[in-house]
């Protein structure tokens, strides 16, 4: 899938800024010979924040930029003159964005809403002055305190779609022709198996003005959760979704038996996922006559469910009432779900990366090549061995 503009994984190696020195300077001027300490403190180095931005529907901005760097901080200078604080570097980011530890696959964090600001990784602190440390008795401090050093860390970002409604179902369910159906988004439809192949949001009117968000997601086949069919790649776009509407074409023979294969596989991928509602709707009735509904109504999972045909339009609007009502139960807020929300650490990571084919070795440049470099217009007097030792303590 490598030219699809769905991009919903990233890796990328980040650094922050290193702190600037402080200054050991010593005030020496024309009638001051002996001024003291006045080496000013320097300055913090850059974070890296994460900005939820709602401008964006997938990383696809970041998809070519694999390293992110923080300004560093400026060091101290004489006259207690602070050092520049680093560049902050701001990310955008689409509202659903988990960042992970590439190395460890553990979870660091999540950007959920639009303009939210996550400092993902902090910027070194500036070291003191040379004035800080000056007493009594040790009234010509040469020297200083250094910058704290830059953070740096490859994370891995994954993008997990906020949708009020995700559809479940085995492929040609009908998934893609009802969310067509009932909002403006056009997905690919067809009589063939896998046509959906990434993820497509539709925003679904309401009565009064209201509306809510639905995900269709590629169908799910058993042993998806192990990579089978599109495997669990697209899986993760249901975990926030705060209701699943299970989609099962008229014609199965088995539903209930269906039905269990899909929860089998969701709840190996995430069993979190079992705790959300769940709503059951039998597609396709076109195919049916009442008799058949009735006679099928009592082999059904004890779910709530509803009839519907996307081509006669029948059941969608029942539909929807249903959906609006479960959704607005107070234990099924979205944003209360989205708190909720336990990403699991990734430790299918590398299962992952090479199935997607994104392992590209992204080598960290070494922060050390720049020191010689700040390190030469530094006013920094070295202390005579006999003094006290340089550990900035007071
Ligand atoms: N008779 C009938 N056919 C339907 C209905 N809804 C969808 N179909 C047909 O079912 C086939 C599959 O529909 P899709 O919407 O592409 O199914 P899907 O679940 O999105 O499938 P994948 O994207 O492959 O997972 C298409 O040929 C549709 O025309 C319906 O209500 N009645
Ligand atoms: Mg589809």
């Amino acid at each position: 899938m490598a030219e699809s503009n769905f991009v919903d994984y990233v890796k990328i190696y980040c650094r922050s800024g290193k702190g600037g020195r402080g200054s050991a300077h010593m005030r020496r001027s024309k009638y001051i010979p002996n001024g003291g300490p006045d080496g000013g403190d320097g300055g913090r180095g850059g974070h890296v924040i994460l900005r939820g931005n709602r401008n964006y529907w997938t990383l696809l901005h970041l998809r070519y930029q694999r390293h992110i760097f923080a300004g560093n901080g400026g060091n101290g200078g004489a006259n207690r003159c602070f050092g520049k604080d680093g560049d902050d570097v701001y990310v955008d980011v689409p509202c659903g964005t988990v960042v992970y530890n590439a190395e460890t696959g553990d979870y660091i964090c999540d950007v959920t809403e639009h303009g939210q600001e996550v400092i993902l990784m902090r910027g070194g602190r500036g070291g003191l002055g040379n004035w800080h440390f000056k007493t009594p008795t040790r009234q010509a401090p040469r020297f200083a305190q250094p910058g704290e050093p830059a953070v740096e860390l490859t994370v891995v970002m994954e993008l997990k779609l906020l949708a009020d409604v995700g559809l479940v179902g085995f492929p040609n369910a009908g998934k893609s022709t009802l969310l067509s159906k009932l909002s403006a988004a056009k997905p690919k439809i067809a009589d063939y198996p896998f046509t959906t192949l990434e993820p497509n949001l539709g925003i679904v009117p309401y009565r009064d003005g209201k509306s809510f968000v639905m995900a269709d997601i590629p169908g799910i086949i058993e042993g998806a959760s192990e990579g089978k069919g599109l495997g669990l790649r697209f899986l993760r776009h249901i975990e926030r979704n705060s209701l699943l509407l299970f989609m099962i074409p008229a014609d199965t023979i088995d539903i209930q038996a269906e039905f269990d294969i899909l929860m089998r596989e969701i709840t190996n991928f995430n069993p979190e996922l079992l705790d959300k509602r769940r709503v059951l709707a039998v597609t396709k009735t076109d195919m049916l006559d009442a008799e058949l509904m009735e006679e099928m109504e009592q082999h059904l999972p004890p779910i709530p469910h509803v009839f519907i045909s996307s081509f006669t339009g029948q059941g969608l609007l029942e539909l929807k009432d249903l959906l609006w009502r479960e959704l607005n139960e107070e234990s099924n807020k979205l944003s209360s779900s989205v708190d909720a929300i336990v990403h699991r650490n990734k430790l299918h990571l590398e299962e992952e990366l090479r199935e997607e084919g994104e392992d590209i070795d992204i080598t960290p440049v070494d922060a050390d090549d720049e020191d010689e470099e700040l390190d030469e217009d530094f006013d920094f007097e070295y202390i005579d061995d006999e003094e006290d030792d340089d550990d900035g303590g007071k």
